[in-house]
């Protein structure tokens, strides 16, 4: 044993080469460790697993082996120099990611005395004395030279071994990114997420090419001044419209709701696959009278995706050429954003997203927009079964948000950002309601199933938006971020379409993505305006009777009628009502007849030259805004630049925040009372919620209440209880009657009765003293029973449910006001009747109730 020791002190740790090598590993197997324990990167498959623990390997032998061409006993103080370093990089970041969720970027290095007022000056509470370990390689390779256990080779290595230990490390490298692209195509130009990039290829390799980036961006930005401004002020002046006086200041002063539809695309609206609709509640939204809702509206996003509709959405600025604007420029820019410019007239603002904070630099950029609370993962439940791909599940998602709208001081303005209907449309199959379609193509079959999960989630919060009063003065907008199908899939989608052919025209006409605005009292219309994205916010700002004159917007108003209604693309395609153009190619838009360059006639080519030029202006002045960064030298009249100092969307933060809120008189949640409105349950039929343990197989007989076993009867009230325990909290109630319902007629039913709420003290029991409840085919029930204050507190408004014979789940809201029955021993004369209104027909207790009915046993 100590002859092998020796042996391996000979060979290799005596040897300047073995030190290095031992240095190599110590830190690879650290930062392995770190990766697992301190961070979440998000890690999907075991081929992600792989690249991530391999992925410290080349940048620790590459830095680590700079020390290599020191000489004699500098190389190894040198390795510990180096060795040192990086462990601090990474030490820091583990501070910085347990408060902040992501990693340290150049920018906030170099701003380290606002990052630390940032952390709140309170590194200690965030400090671990185990995140010390991280040093420890560092301390066993200083004592093993200190104890000259390793003796320093004072001997000359010469360039080559040097040499060779960088072109291994950067073969490595190559294999490591080589592996990376293969499961995240565009990471580099995309980002997505810093967490991203720290799985794929190290935290070493982000810290780097962040600087990198971040240089580059710094060159054009300081070379930038205040004349760069004039063309565009010039330009976006001469494409003012005027305010449409049926529309400026319609919603005025009312909250907004922004829903982000992920990848939902204008063809869903009204489609019906093999006969069926697909998007019963957004077709419902589309036609409703009160929605302003567009049919030629497009997405116009680029590679930055989501965030590029998110910066258009917003800011009425282009997504960039390649990458992702919000990673680019969104921590360092200035911009006029929505979220500023409403909270400059009283909003609250808001951005509600069930995935990571950091996914497509989220956190920091919001705080240049001047959101005052970003509600990202971390906020909501935990629960693995809760989450899907990019994160927690539309109809989880919506249910867990509304406590926080609740809360917001009125007005606000809230954005919700789904994610369920994201590619690769691989949705778990409990989730989905329909089935798939059948055109042979994996990922586009999906699709409408993942479409129609959003949908249904979208029905829910509806239900409630209406039910809770909230819609009285809120203004809700859809809209699609981007295509969900590429264009990579057009013979799957000329099946789904039932299409004899799709080509590069139709590719662009199926850019089309919903704009929704619904509002109650608007003029409702289905307006076939052509735009995108890019118009959203005058559109908006119109609504909201916000003066628009001198904001630098790419965009129009699409209600004013006055619109140029030319949609640019990113990849200089685009669309008017006249013509689209097409990868080069022009058609006619509404035949989509192309008009072959040797047939157009001199009006045409200065059309489209006309239009062609335009499109690259309008493009290339945006990016200008964004890549010199203009705004910061643009005065906006009434506003005050965004001091991003003043956001922090850490958790400790928003309960700050969140208590400030409580108090104020305005939050919804506050002026319940007065308006006289019931804290109604959300009812969501997401099955993560109803069965805490999947559905049961073995149904319970449903025969009328009279006829149930009391044991199987308890098995029922057990599963209501269930399900009802992740809708109450502690100031909801429910009810749940068994009645054996013969819809036609008005008569007297016995029934049980039970009460639940989250808090322990009130189980579920059935009264001894059985409630009677009448009904009648109009749908009014009467409910009378002899209880009494210690069976239901009276002052908490509850939910009764229903269970008929025909399957439905019926719901009322029942108050101390509408209780129609005796309580306290004092009849309620004025209010004897309760409504029941039916569950959503989607309901899945709805159907596993009709189920149990119909085994009836
Ligand atoms: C992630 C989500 C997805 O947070 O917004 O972005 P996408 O991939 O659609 O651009
Ligand atoms: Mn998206």
């Amino acid at each position: 044993m100590n002859q092998i020791l020796s042996n391996i002190k000979t060979f290799f740790l005596n040897k300047r080469l073995g030190f290095y090598f031992l240095a190599v590993i110590l830190y690879v197997i650290k930062t392995d460790l770190t990766y697992l324990t301190k961070f979440s990167l998000g890690v999907q498959n075991s081929f992600q697993q792989i690249i991530m623990l391999i992925n410290p390997i080349a940048a620790a032998l590459f830095l680590l082996g700079i020390g290599l061409f020191f000489k004699g006993r500098k190389s190894y103080i040198v390795i510990l120099i180096i060795d040192f370093l990086l462990t601090t990089l990474l030490f820091a970041n583990i501070l910085y990611y347990r408060e902040f969720s992501d990693f340290l970027t150049i920018e906030i290095i170099s701003k380290s005395s606002q990052t630390a007022s940032g952390l709140g000056g309170s590194i200690s509470g965030i400090f671990k004395v185990s995140d010390l370990l991280v040093y420890t390689d560092f301390v066993v390779l200083l004592l093993l030279l200190l104890t000259k256990v390793i003796k320093m080779n004072p001997k000359s290595i010469g360039k080559r071994q040097p040499f060779t230990c960088l072109v291994v490390a950067t073969a490595f490298f190559c294999a490591n990114l080589s592996m990376a692209y293969t499961d995240r195509s565009g990471l580099l130009t995309r980002t997505f997420d810093n967490n991203y990039i720290v799985k794929y290829l190290g935290l070493n390799f982000f810290t780097g090419y962040n600087a990198f980036r971040a240089h580059e961006t710094n060159a054009v930005r300081s070379k930038a001044n205040v004349s760069d401004l004039t063309s565009v002020t010039q330009y976006l002046d001469q494409h003012r419209v005027p305010a449409n006086p049926e529309y400026f200041g319609k919603a005025k002063g009312k909250n907004v709701i922004i829903f982000h539809l992920e990848s939902f695309q204008q063809f869903l609206i009204d489609f019906k696959y093999k006969g069926k609709v697909v998007t019963p509640n957004l077709n419902a939204l589309y036609h409703n009278p009160n929605s302003i809702s567009f049919d030629n509206f497009f997405n116009q996003v680029g590679e930055g995706k989501t965030s590029d509709a998110e910066m258009m959405l917003e800011n009425s600025l282009f997504g960039l050429p390649s990458g992702s604007a919000m990673q680019l420029y969104g921590g360092e820019n200035t911009f006029n954003a929505a979220p500023a410019i409403l909270s400059q007239h009283n909003y609250t603002t808001a951005s509600l997203h069930g995935g990571n904070s950091s996914f497509w630099n989220r956190d920091s950029t919001y705080k240049s927009w001047g959101y005052d609370m970003f509600v990202s993962k971390s906020f909501y439940p935990q629960n693995k079964d809760y989450y899907h791909g990019y994160g927690l599940k539309d109809k989880i998602f919506l249910k867990d948000s509304i406590p926080y709208l609740e809360e917001l001081p009125q007005p606000f303005y809230a954005k919700l950002i789904t994610v369920s209907n994201h590619y690769a449309f691989d949705f778990d199959k409990k989730d989905l309601t329909i089935g798939r379609s059948d055109t042979g193509d994996p990922t586009v079959d999906g699709y409408i199933q993942t479409a129609r999960y959003l949908d249904e989630a979208v029905g829910e919060f509806m239900n409630w938006f209406h039910q809770s009063g909230m819609s009285k003065n809120t203004l809700i907008a859809f809209y699609g971020d981007h295509y969900g199908i590429s264009d990579n899939h057009k013979p799957a989608i000329r099946k789904l379409l039932g299409r004899k052919s799709f080509g590069e025209f139709d590719d662009v006409q199926f850019q089309r993505v919903p704009l929704i605005i619904y509002s109650e009292g608007l003029p409702g219309k289905i307006d076939h305006t052509y735009g995108g994205e890019i118009d959203f916010l005058p559109t908006l700002l119109g609504l909201m009777g916000i003066d628009n004159t001198k904001t630098l917007q790419f965009g129009q108003d699409l209600l004013s009628g006055k619109s140029n209604q030319i949609v640019a693309q990113r990849n200089g395609n685009f669309v008017t009502p006249k013509y689209t153009k097409a990868k080069g190619k022009y058609y006619l838009t509404k035949t989509g007849e192309h008009i072959g360059s040797d047939e157009e006639t001199d009006t045409e080519k200065e059309e489209l030259s006309n239009l062609t030029n335009a499109v690259t202006t309008q493009l290339s002045l945006s990016d200008r805004v964004i890549q010199r960064d203009l705004l910061r030298f643009y005065d906006l009249p009434n506003f005050k630049k965004v001091d991003r100092s003043k956001y922090s969307y850490t958790k400790k933060n928003a309960t700050k925040l969140l208590a400030k809120f409580a108090n104020s008189p305005t939050s919804f949640k506050n002026q319940r009372e007065n308006l006289g409105l019931t804290d109604i349950p959300y009812l969501t039929d997401a099955p993560e919620l109803i069965n805490k343990n999947d559905r049961p197989n073995n149904m319970l007989a449903a025969t009328p209440a009279t006829n149930l076993s009391p044991e199987n009867k308890t098995k029922v009230v057990e599963e209501f209880n269930n399900w009802f325990a992740t809708q109450a909290s502690d100031n909801k109630m429910g009810l749940m009657v068994f009645a054996p319902l013969n819809l036609t007629d008005e008569s007297f039913y016995q029934s049980s009765f039970g009460k639940i709420g989250s808090n322990p003290e009130y189980p579920i029991h059935l009264l001894e003293n059985p409630l009677i409840t009448y009904y009648s085919k109009s749908g009014i029930t009467g409910l009378a029973a002899d209880v009494n204050q210690d069976d239901i507190d009276f002052a908490k408004p509850f939910t009764a449910y229903l269970l008929a014979d025909d399957g439905n789940v019926y719901q009322a809201d029942i108050s101390k006001q509408n209780f129609p029955g005796v309580y306290n021993g004092i009849t309620n004369p004025e209010n004897q009747l309760v409504y029941y209104t039916p569950l959503p027909h989607t309901s899945k207790l709805f159907l596993k109730y009709q189920d149990l009915i119909k085994n009836g046993h």
